[in-house]
């Protein structure tokens, strides 16, 4: 397979002004009728340009160009295309083409799922059931007819407004469906199935009335009320915000089981994997529930931000990811606790996509080149995007970057369009010169930052020094220093308060943004009257990795009086870390562990003293992942990590014993359960104080944890009380517990997802036997998405010690189950592929355990996807 590049851009040759597509369903034998109006483009009139049409796994049964049966010499079909050498000018040709959904692993295209047919086309997928210029630069109008079985496929949906319907022969019938609005085949969408729908309304802020409908299974109806309600506050939410409006009369979201990502955002016709969709107090947790409302707020905003105003190519794919992800953050910040919204966000970003720009898939938000663009739905593209687009936010503050969305969305509606119409509309509302900023969507890497800083007792100065450093990825050598906004505050040691901060005669205030832009850059501040400690990059206000050389006093102190809520929880992860990295080294060098008191005290502090936001303080409380540790060693010993953790955890919950249990009392609640903010925190302060007092076996403990599982009040608490009891070191409390759920929960797919990922997370040596046993069990399938997730991706990602096993099993396991997926589901299986990639980061013997078994699977006949993915990681 060869790369795709960006500079080889060329509109496209023919425009679809109108489409209009029959499809008659059968699983083994689908019928796909299509006639296309089509024109050639006003800027391109070479002469003899042929009409090149993308199409994969179809077979062709009839061409015509305006009612003319083509013969054999007139057009040529291959693997990917069907070439028809001379066309005029405007024409309309028709296809007809027979699919197979049936026997469609890749869930690409028209499929079945549990014997509904769907579809998802994004990126490419639209090609596999029809011929089609199948890029998001061809904007057609849709109209759809579905015909089916009318006694097993009762419902039948697509984009837009149902216009007719009726009843055909031989227990047939049918619905058409028009859709006004121009869009990208990616955006297509078909539904066929015995579904029934939960429907509510809304009323726009024009004062247009729109039907809202979900689509289930019967049995899922009761588990839809908190998706609704999230649609309706996410509408409501990008009027109050961004002045959008929804357009059309309906709005539809569907469940399936088989389904590749979280959500696709057809126009009109949302398409859910179902653990996106559906949640109920005691199937879904907490943290699900967060979910559902982000997915459903991010699929509703891209109505704008993707189909009114689209990607001119995929390379373009931030343009409506990036935005979109930061349109839903803060939705969901508004929504529910901010700062935690943001701590978590930060979390897992400083995790995973600093691990992606320093592995072997490391590429731009906007790359220039691929060979298989599923695989560039990475968290580079999302939520590095997301943070350049709330980077811009930042910049310009909110009303200019308000005015810039507004004339983005207004210039370009109905357009497929760049990166730089965005940041150019940006730049016209604000004057702003953002060329410099332009580098974050073409520099892949994470800058690091090098801060230094010290106080000028005689001038009342503090002085600043930051050095930034991009460090080379691997089709990116050199670097450009970038325009980095760092956000501070200095906070006096004496007093505790943010500092008034002057600058080059300019008073800045106690929060200020100031703006690295060259390599090295000394900034003075006068006027400080006391010795500060310095808060940097508040609220992460750029994606960056910073090091300042603070000593243990300074982080504790920012743990108390940091008046920025991310910062303070950032000052305690420093602390916890400082701690965690000595504790490796005495792990590895086989020295006693001695537990850092300057810890204890801060928790002591932190569990003690009244704290209002709980949210906040159970994030404080939770120590840094072993994956995040991981990123901050230079090799990854995940031996020596996971020994570190597990002591500090066991030494605070010794020492603070009656703190926790004290938390976890106060804490317990039997009010019925409601995902809101307050419920949420106690809830989560809860859970963290037990999990503590777990790590140490403590009997009380111990008891409590059986009774909050055996209460089943709701699934955080239970799936928080089974994790417990399946992590603890005794198969007398983890097999009677999840025997239990196992069979209650055994007709509830979402919540056997749950079971299995809970097993697989367990630390003790003999998980990799269970894993290969719960293979088999039988509500496990690699066919479907959410299992291999739950069982395969959970494993082989967060249980660190098990996976990277020293025997290699871990390794070998993985291997084999991307071999069976890459011919099942290519998508798929180059995604749970990554931690294999990131050998670089271990010892020898560990990489050479890797790189065999990457070896393994590149002598395997592959997929684009997977061969992508192998190709870098052992280039
Ligand atoms: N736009 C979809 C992505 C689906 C692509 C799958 N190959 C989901 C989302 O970001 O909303
Ligand atoms: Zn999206």
């Amino acid at each position: 397979p060869q790369p795709i590049h960006l500079h080889d851009y060329q509109l496209p040759a023919y425009r679809v002004t109108h489409t209009e597509l029959k499809f008659d369903l059968s699983p083994s034998a689908t019928r796909v009728v299509a006639r296309l109006h089509l024109e050639r483009h006003s800027e391109r009139q070479e002469d003899n340009l042929p009409l090149v049409l993308n199409g994969e796994h179809l077979k062709l049964l009839r061409v015509a160009i305006d009612g003319q049966e083509l013969g054999a010499g007139e057009y040529s079909v291959d693997a990917e295309t069907l070439t028809i050498f001379e066309v005029p000018q405007r024409f309309l040709l028709d296809t007809e083409v027979e699919i197979a959904p049936e026997s469609n692993t890749a869930l690409e295209g028209l499929y079945l799922s549990n014997g509904m047919f769907c579809t998802q086309c994004e990126a490419e997928g639209f090609r596999r059931i029809t011929y089609y210029p199948d890029r998001p630069d061809v904007m057609a109008t849709f109209s759809t007819t579905v015909i089916g079985d009318a006694a097993s496929l009762p419902v039948l949906l697509s984009n837009g407004n149902p216009v007719e319907r009726g009843e055909l022969p031989n227990g047939r019938h049918f619905v058409t469906w028009e859709d006004p609005f121009p869009k990208p085949c990616y955006l297509f969408a078909l539904v066929a199935g015995d579904l029934e729908k939960v429907e509510d309304r809304f009323t726009t802020m024009s004062g247009r009335d729109v039907t809202l409908q979900i689509w289930v299974e019967k049995e899922n109806l009761d588990k839809t009320d908190h998706a609704m309600a999230s649609l309706k506050r996410a509408m409501k939410w990008d009027e109050d915000t961004y002045g959008r409006e929804y357009d059309l009369d309906l709005f539809m979201i569907v469940a399936v089981n088989d389904f590749n990502m979280g959500a696709m955002e057809n126009k009109g016709l949302n398409i859910f994997n179902s653990a996106a969709v559906l949640t109920h107090p005691l199937t879904a947790t907490d943290a699900a529930f967060q979910r559902v409302e982000g997915i459903v707020a991010h699929e509703y905003f891209h109505n704008w931000s993707g189909n009114r105003v689209t990607c001119r190519d995929w390379f373009q794919l931030s343009l409506k990811e990036g935005f979109t992800v930061f349109r839903d953050q803060s939705f969901s910040a508004d929504t529910n606790s901010a700062p935690v919204k943001r701590i978590e966000d930060v979390s897992f970003f400083r995790t995973a996509q600093f691990a992606e720009d320093a592995g072997p898939t490391a590429h731009p938000v906007r790359p220039d080149h691929y060979i298989e663009i599923s695989n560039f739905y990475t968290l580079t593209i999302y939520e590095k995007g997301a943070e350049v687009v709330r980077m811009l936010r930042n910049l310009l503050g909110w009303e200019a970057f308000r005015k810039g969305t507004d004339l983005y969305f207004s210039r370009f509606d109905g357009q497929a369009v760049t990166i730089e119409d965005f940041v150019g509309c940006m730049h016209e509302v604000s004057g702003q010169d953002l060329s410099q900023f332009m580098s974050w969507y073409s520099q892949a890497g994470t800058p690091e930052i090098d801060a230094n800083g010290h106080y000028d007792y005689a001038k009342s100065e503090y002085h600043l020094t930051l050095r930034q450093r991009t460090p080379a990825t691997p089709d990116q050598h050199e670097k450009l220093p970038l325009h980095i906004p760092i956000r501070l505050g200095l906070v006096g040691t004496k007093s505790g308060d943010d500092l008034e901060m002057t600058l080059d005669g300019e008073t800045l205030g106690k929060d200020a943004v100031i703006h690295l832009r060259e390599e090295e850059q000394n900034f003075v501040f006068t006027g400080i009257a006391e010795a500060p400690v310095p808060s940097l990059l508040r609220g992460f206000s750029a994606p960056v990795k910073l090091r300042f050389p603070y000593g243990r006093e300074d982080l504790a102190f920012l743990l108390q009086h940091d008046s920025d809520g991310f910062n303070r929880w950032d000052a305690g992860q420093r602390l916890a870390m400082l701690a965690l990295d000595d504790l490796i080294a005495a792990h590895r060098n086989g020295v006693e562990k001695v537990m850092d008191v300057r810890v204890v005290d801060a928790f002591r502090t932190l569990l003690t003293a009244k704290v209002d936001d709980k949210a906040v303080l159970a994030e404080m409380l939770t120590l840094p992942s072993e994956a995040y540790i991981a990123e901050q060693q230079p090799v990854v010993d995940v031996d020596a990590i996971h020994a570190a953790r597990t002591f500090v955890k066991q030494s605070l919950a010794v020492a603070l014993r009656d703190e926790f249990m004290a938390v976890y009392g106060d804490h317990q609640s039997d009010v019925s359960y409601a995902p809101e903010p307050g419920q949420i925190a106690d809830r989560a302060l809860k859970n963290v104080a037990l999990s503590y007092l777990m790590s140490i076996e403590d009997e009380e403990a111990v008891a409590l944890t059986q009774q909050q599982f055996e209460a089943d009040h709701n699934m955080t608490d239970v799936r928080a009380a089974l994790t417990l009891l399946t992590h603890s070191s005794r198969s007398d409390l983890a097999d009677p517990a999840l025997k239990a759920f196992g069979e209650k929960w055994a007709h509830d797919s979402l919540v056997m997802d749950q079971w299995f990922s809970i097993q697989v997370t367990r630390p003790q040596p003999d998980v990799l036997e269970r894993l290969k046993f719960l293979m088999q069990h039988p509500a496990f399938s690699l066919k479907n998405p959410n299992k291999v997730r739950a069982l395969i991706g959970t494993f082989a990602s967060q249980n660190r010690v098990n996976f990277h096993r020293i025997d290699g099993e871990g390794y070998q396991l993985l291997a084999d189950v991307v071999i069976e997926l890459n011919k099942l589901n290519p998508e798929i299986a180059a995604r749970i592929i990554t931690p294999l990639t990131r050998w670089q980061r271990f010892d020898e013997t560990r990489q050479a355990l890797m790189k065999a078994e990457l070896e393994r699977i590149r002598a395997e006949e592959l997929s684009p996807n997977v061969y992508e993915v192998v190709e870098k990681a052992l280039a």
